[in-house]
C-alpha cells in the first residue's frame, strides 16, 4: 500500500453452501434375557459385522450396558432402528435398539 500502512490479512471462513446432513449413532442396550448369540447374529445381519467384530461388540454391550453399533444418516439410522426391533420381537427376545443425533 502506499498509505503507510502495514497489511495484516483477516482470515475470513466462509460456509459451505451445502450443509451436511446431521448423524445419527444407533446404539443397541444390554438387557439380562436376549442370547448372547441373538446378538452377534443381529450384528451381523443388519450392521455387516464379521463374526468376531460382532462377538466383541456383543461383549461390549453386556459389560458395559450400551455400544454404538454404526452412525448414519436420519432414514437408514431409523430403518436399522426399526429392523432390529421388529427382528427381536419376532422371536420374542426385550432387546432395545435406539438412536441419537452425533
Ligand atoms: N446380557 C445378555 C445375556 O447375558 C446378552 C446381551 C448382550 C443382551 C448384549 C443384549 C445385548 N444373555
Amino acid at each position: 500500500d502506499d498509505d503507510g500502512e502495514s497489511d495484516i490479512g483477516v482470515v475470513l471462513k466462509t460456509k459451505p453452501k451445502t450443509a451436511k446432513p446431521p448423524l445419527y449413532k444407533v446404539l443397541i442396550l444390554n438387557d439380562d434375557f436376549t442370547p448372547m448369540e441373538f446378538v452377534v447374529m443381529v450384528l451381523e445381519r443388519f450392521f455387516g459385522m464379521t463374526h468376531a467384530q460382532a462377538f466383541d461388540i456383543m461383549l461390549t454391550v453386556h459389560k458395559k450396558g450400551v455400544a454404538v453399533v454404526g452412525v448414519y444418516s436420519h432414514e437408514i439410522a431409523e430403518t436399522k432402528v426399526a429392523q432390529v426391533m421388529d427382528y427381536a420381537q419376532r422371536h420374542q427376545h426385550p432387546l432395545q435398539c435406539t438412536m441419537e443425533k452425533e
